[in-house]
């Protein structure tokens, strides 16, 4: 009846698990051969300071390249090639423009060029250009954030002063580092000043990394682009006034799983797990202190310094914080992704890809851990990209998506299942990335019920699927349905479809199906 279908649909949605409520208290913050902090540890328990660790930068292919160590060096002169520590030519450009009260586009672009030479002719700045002529008056005040972006900038030295690990593929490594050294990091991105990672040769020294310098985001004007410049200059506009300063950490944890520590699917007992499925709200709002899904690209924060601006990109430009993970984050492969914990959010949207708006400052009111990380998780995974839908009816596919899913989901050793927050998910892989929405569903589920967590499912206003995946969800629970089972009803799926001219929605398909055996 109308009741029973109610308390179905209303399914747990209060008993859904989040921080702070279900978080364990942690062990001091230190250093470990997997955990590099750039900040002292030791000023932090006892003064609860954060002083950046003192150490060395290293020019060396497992660490960031920094434009301030002293091998940076740029060509000078045409004709006798001779060379300067590169630092010198940035922080002089850096230092003349954190100088002024205001600074035209004309001088962030030559000041850019004046250190990336190379790109002389090729780099636009016209999105830059005609985002401040179009300004409304109110926002002026973007001509003053440039001098501070550059001060900022030019602290470099003062900030960082150790050398940061790359997060390279197949590895377990986690990086903690302050919002005042990420706002750093960031301010010498949009300054352009990282060596080496400019060169879009597929042999380039950091090809498989995400570019970080934002020269992509200053040309090609549109509206998009206006959206994006109001979000990040916002973000600029905050971290560099002293009233609104953040003063906490952030941890980026690259976690990898080898192949044979995956789970055998075919072989796995649990039942699915707690699931609430919503056509309403979003992931970032309504799964506050849930394990956040960033429905990533490999290289992460896919076109934020672009043109993208779909769930990830938007997720990065309200932030900004989570964007310089491009700084040192390797392509992620298929048994890894990356976990972000304590990123700050600095301003709200409305719409989605064209019809994007930034709608201005957003005051996080997020408690602290005992590390004084802002309580929300993003995990950042990346779906398979389907140029053909039917490519994804595979088990090949679908066993990749599980172990990624399950890389995702699964707590790190130390944490007991009670103590988990669920999974705040929606269409994973099933936008940009082209796959089926009912497959991804079942995809999470397994992987969460491996993980022993439970689900928030976002539909992102899509009524149809919100019921079919309630009613798909009690099918299972009532038949008792296993992980493994599942996986088994997929091989078989996947068989008919690849045999089949017409295509069978896999929700119809698993009702007959178990239906049918339930006859026998
Ligand atoms: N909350 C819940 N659901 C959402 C939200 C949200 N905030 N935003 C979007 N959706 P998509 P993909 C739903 O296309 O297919 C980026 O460029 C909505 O139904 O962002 O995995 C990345 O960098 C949407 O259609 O994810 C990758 O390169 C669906 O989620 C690529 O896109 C999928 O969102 C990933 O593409």
């Amino acid at each position: 009846g109308a009741r029973g279908e109610e308390e179905k649909r209303s399914c747990c949605s209060q008993k859904l698990k989040k921080v702070p409520q279900c978080h364990v208290e942690l062990e001091q913050l230190s250093f470990s051969r997997t955990h590099n902090v750039l900040i002292d540890v030791n000023e932090f328990h006892h003064k609860r300071t954060l002083k950046p660790h003192s150490g060395r930068h290293v020019w060396h292919s497992d660490f960031v390249k920094m434009p301030c160590s002293p091998e940076s060096l740029i060509k000078t002169g045409w004709v006798t090639s001779s060379e300067r520590s590169r630092w010198e030519v940035v922080s002089k450009q850096l230092e003349s423009l954190a100088k002024k009260t205001t600074a035209s586009v004309g001088d962030v672009e030559k000041a850019i060029k004046k250190y990336n030479p190379k790109y002389e002719d090729q780099w636009s700045f016209d999105a830059l250009h005609t985002f401040v002529q179009k300004s409304p008056k109110e926002e002026k005040f973007y001509m003053s954030v440039f001098p501070k972006i550059a001060e900022l900038a030019s602290s470099l030295p003062h900030y960082i002063k150790k050398a940061i690990p790359l997060l390279k593929k197949g590895q377990t490594q986690s990086i903690t580092l302050s919002q005042s050294q990420i706002a750093c990091l960031l301010a010498n991105a949009f300054y352009c000043t990282f060596p080496h990672r400019n060169s879009p040769n597929p042999r380039a020294e950091y090809h498989n990394y995400p570019t970080i310098n934002f020269n992509s985001l200053f040309e090609k004007w549109s509206e998009r682009k206006r959206e994006k410049l109001r979000a990040l200059l916002h973000y600029f506009h905050t971290v560099t006034d002293p009233a609104t300063r953040p003063s906490g950490l952030v941890t980026f944890e690259r976690r990898y799983i080898r192949d044979r520590d995956m789970p055998h699917w075919g072989s796995c007992k649990e039942t699915v797990p707690k699931l609430h499925v919503s056509s309403a709200g979003c992931i970032e709002e309504q799964g506050a202190g849930m394990l956040q899904v960033d429905f990533a690209c490999n290289m992460i924060g896919g076109g934020v310094l672009g043109s993208g601006l779909v769930q990830e990109e938007i997720l990065f430009l309200m932030n900004p914080e989570l964007i310089v993970s491009r700084l040192f984050t390797e392509k992620l492969g298929d048994n890894e992704c990356l976990f972000i914990t304590g990123s700050q959010q600095f301003s709200h949207y409305s719409g989605y890809s064209d019809t994007f708006k930034w709608e201005g400052p957003h005051r996080d009111n997020f408690k602290r851990d005992e590390w004084q990380r802002l309580h929300r998780q993003i995990v950042a995974m990346d779906a398979l990209h389907f140029r053909h839908q039917r490519e994804q009816y595979n088990m090949k596919q679908v066993t990749r998506e599980l172990n990624k899913a399950y890389c995702g989901f699964k707590a790190d050793d130390n944490t007991y299942p009670d103590f988990l927050p669920d999974i705040a998910t929606g269409n994973w892989g099933c936008g940009a990335f082209n796959g089926d929405p009912k497959l991804k569903a079942l995809v999470q589920l397994m992987s969460a019920a491996r993980a022993k967590r439970g689900v928030a499912f976002f539909t992102f206003n899509n009524l149809i699927l919100e019921r079919e995946l309630q009613d798909m969800h009690h099918l299972l629970v009532t038949h008792r349905t296993t992980v493994g089972e599942l996986y088994e009803l997929l091989v078989d799926y996947c068989a008919v479809i690849q045999l089949a001219h017409t295509h069978a929605d896999l929700f119809d398909w698993i009702r007959n199906t178990l239906k049918h055996r339930s006859q026998l």
